[in-house]
């Protein structure tokens, strides 16, 4: 069993599509096991994505991520990082394959709905970033 970050940005969230997405995921045999709503201050989506401060898009990504509400979630399952990442489709929702969340509801390449961890690495990094222990559900253990 694994565990990823999603999150559902700003532009989905603002348009009433939490619950649309929540049930792909769970079509999809991925549990979520902590979610909650909040608002980022510019302080915490720099430090969400320091990987990307040197890219060109890095202001405007922080800026529209703090645009409104977003909803984050941990997801469970087998291969959750891999099989969440192809739920959610290509980056770009142009590229995106046809069933994907990106391609059903992304906007653009940054308003491009949701969000998943790419790695083990990075998940534990961003479910420690937004999640304390005893706000993910443990199936395992209980
Ligand atoms: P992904 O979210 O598919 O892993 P990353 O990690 O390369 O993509 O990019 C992180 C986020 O940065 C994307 N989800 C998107 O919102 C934004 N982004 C990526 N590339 C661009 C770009 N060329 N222009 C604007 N925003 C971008």
């Amino acid at each position: 069993m694994e565990q990823t970050l999603s999150i559902i940005k700003p532009d989905a969230v603002k348009r009433g599509l939490t619950g649309e997405i929540n049930t792909l995921i769970e079509k999809n045999k991925m549990r979520i096991v902590a979610q909650k709503m909040l608002h980022l201050s510019l302080v915490d989506a720099k430090g969400f994505y320091f990987v990307h401060k040197e890219r060109a898009f890095f202001n405007d990504l922080c800026e529209y991520m703090t645009s409104g509400p977003i909803v984050v979630q941990v997801l469970m399952g087998k291969n959750v990082i891999r099989n969440y990442r192809n739920l959610m489709g290509a980056t770009n929702p142009t590229n995106a394959d046809d069933g994907t969340i990106r391609k059903k509801y992304g906007l653009s390449v940054e308003e491009n709905s949701v969000h998943g961890s790419d790695s083990k690495e990075n998940s534990e990094i961003e479910i420690n970033f937004f999640f304390s222990k005893r706000e993910i559900f443990n199936h395992l253990g209980s």
